[in-house]
């Protein structure tokens, strides 16, 4: 953990870094509030280490981040290619399995699915998912309010609302979709 920390406060701004500790300990509330086995603290944890490491590779370059890719065979899409900072997820998985020696499967696929998600995503992976959007520090959001305390209540209807807001801020923005989003949202619009 102490190394993890030194490593984010080396790689990350300072806004990035207290965004990333909102995103563990907001994580890990997530955690508490639906741990299917309350004698097990570990899930807590793991939501806590995963919300930690989740933007690890956000301030690398772009050039990097493809390099990165290319250089291990993680794939991409086109609007990945075009839009790099969609791959922080991808290669922050990356670092944090050959850099941390993370091998828990969950907590690497969380790491390289929170910005777009994906259909069927576990538990830990909505977790995370949800906790970038409502920590503390995040700047205004419409409807954020609403959100926070429907992540506490609805797990896969926070899921469709956050993901129908991201689309709708991405159009207005006139940026384009990357396919994983829009499949994911799909995938929850039943909610
Ligand atoms: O890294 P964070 O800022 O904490 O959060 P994030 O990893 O969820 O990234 C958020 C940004 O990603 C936000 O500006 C919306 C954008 N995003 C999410 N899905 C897509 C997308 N951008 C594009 N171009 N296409 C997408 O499908
Ligand atoms: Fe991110
Ligand atoms: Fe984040």
């Amino acid at each position: 953990m102490k190394k993890i920390k030194k490593y984010l406060k080396k790689h990350l701004t300072k806004d990035r870094y207290r965004h990333t500790l909102g995103v563990a300990y907001t994580a890990a509330a997530l955690a508490m509030k639906y741990n299917p086995d309350t004698s097990n603290a570990n899930l807590v944890k793991r939501a806590h280490l995963a919300g930690l490491l989740h933007d690890c590779a956000k301030c690398m370059s772009d050039e990097k981040k493809l390099h990165i890719c290319d250089k291990n065979n993680i794939s991409y899409t086109r609007i990945e290619a075009q839009h790099p900072y969609l791959l922080h997820g991808k290669v922050g998985a990356y670092i944090a399995k050959k850099k941390f020696k993370i091998n828990d499967k969950d907590i690497l696929e969380a790491i390289t699915w929170h910005t777009t998600g994906r259909p069927d995503m576990s538990l830990l992976e909505k977790i995370i998912f949800i906790a970038d959007y409502i920590e503390p520090s995040r700047k205004p959001i419409p409807e954020l309010d609403l959100i926070r305390r429907l992540a506490f209540e609805d797990i896969d209807k926070t899921m469709e609302k956050i993901l129908s807001n991201t689309l709708k801020h991405l159009k207005e923005k006139n940026v384009p979709v990357d396919v994983m989003t829009q499949t994911t949202y799909e995938s929850y619009k039943k909610y």
